[in-house]
């Protein structure tokens, strides 16, 4: 009996200490990482898929998303698919769209600091632009957005713009004659069409393709990246490298959403689309370049080259115009983009 009594105890001491060890303690638990609450920016674009400008978004969206871990996503809309500029930049002002990336043309509609760039033959290379771009008055212009609702965060570019139509060949001012030419919806490029003797017609950017192919317009005016990567070239044979003003773009956030995010998230977002930028005029520069050689190589346009003699003569009859425009400008702005070009 007495050895019964023993194993019995024995059995049940060796159970419990089996279920004691299963019921250990649980090992004090890691205080649960707060929860990231992820925000999603749309970001509409009017230049189409396989642009710069949407090659550049994709890298800011990328870079962003790395950063932020997860406490912002980017979503894309190239292609005008969110409206055109004009009505983007106004979907920033109310608040309904987070960002966008037009050319600084369309800005004119919304204030007058941006109006410098549409001077023709202003800018006269890509370094001078790039100085301008990143120096103290591309800052001041960045700034003079903000009374308007808009967070400037950094330039891209669009590039030099040419001529496209699908009338004849233009090798000189007077070839311009009578041409119905698609400008963007600003009033120094309404004017300097018309001193030009052609026949502006303002038109968002998404609506310009139809336009041509149905020839409710001649032609239009853009860089090259974005007569291709539109195929404004299919409808427009002749091509004329005039090369008549360098038109950057400028990647703007709605200021009403970009106040409520913390100091360090706007400086990430900042940050990202600095980086953008630098990477967006990279890869347009080389889409120029490699454009317009198949383009060439396509053998269906006549594409021209400005003779110099022709080409001065652009530039005299546009800089005989820049007194009348100056009056419609930031004169501080003005004075600080014309000192940067002494340089
Ligand atoms: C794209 C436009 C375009 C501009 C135009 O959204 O409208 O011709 O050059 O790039 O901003």
């Amino acid at each position: 009996m007495y050895k019964k009594t023993i194993a019995l105890l024995l059995v049940l001491l060796l159970a419990f200490s089996v279920v004691g060890c299963g019921q250990r303690e649980p090992a004090a638990q890691k205080p649960a990482e707060p929860k990231v609450e992820t925000y999603t920016i749309r970001f509409g674009m009017g230049a189409a898929e396989g642009s710069s400008s949407h090659i550049g978004a994709q890298r800011f969206k990328e870079i962003l998303e790395r950063e932020s871990k997860g406490r912002f996503k980017v979503d894309l809309f190239p292609g005008g698919q969110l409206g055109a500029d004009l009505s983007m930049m106004q979907g920033l002002q109310m608040g309904t769209l987070d960002m966008t990336m037009p050319a600084t043309a369309p800005i004119a509609n919304l204030t007058n600091t941006f109006l410098v760039f549409d001077l023709p033959y202003l800018v006269p290379d890509i370094a001078t632009a790039d100085r301008i771009l990143d120096g103290p008055a591309g800052q001041a212009l960045l700034k003079s957005l903000e009374p308007v609702g808009i967070v400037g965060l950094a330039f891209t570019e669009n590039g030099f713009r040419h001529l496209t139509n699908s009338a004849r060949e233009v090798k000189k001012v007077e070839d311009l004659k009578g041409l119905k030419i698609r400008v963007m919806q600003n009033p120094i490029h309404i004017d300097v069409f018309k001193n030009w003797g052609a026949i502006p017609t303002p038109m968002p950017f998404g609506e310009v393709f139809t336009a041509l192919e149905q020839k409710v317009v001649d032609g239009q005016e853009n860089p090259i990246p974005l007569i291709f990567t539109s195929s404004f070239h299919e409808v427009n044979k002749f091509i004329s490298l005039t090369g008549h003003v360098y038109s950057p773009f400028v990647i703007m956030f709605s200021k009403s959403i970009f106040d409520k995010f913390t100091p360090a998230e706007q400086e990430m977002i900042r940050k990202a689309a600095r980086e953008m930028a630098l990477y967006q005029r990279e890869v347009n520069r080389k889409q120029k370049n490699d454009f317009l050689e198949r383009i060439r190589q396509g053998g269906k346009n006549v594409v021209t080259e400005i003779a110099p003699a022709e080409r001065q003569r652009f530039i005299d009859s546009a800089r005989a115009m820049y007194p009348a425009f100056e009056a419609k400008m930031d004169k501080a702005i003005f004075d600080q983009v014309m000192a940067e070009l002494r340089k």
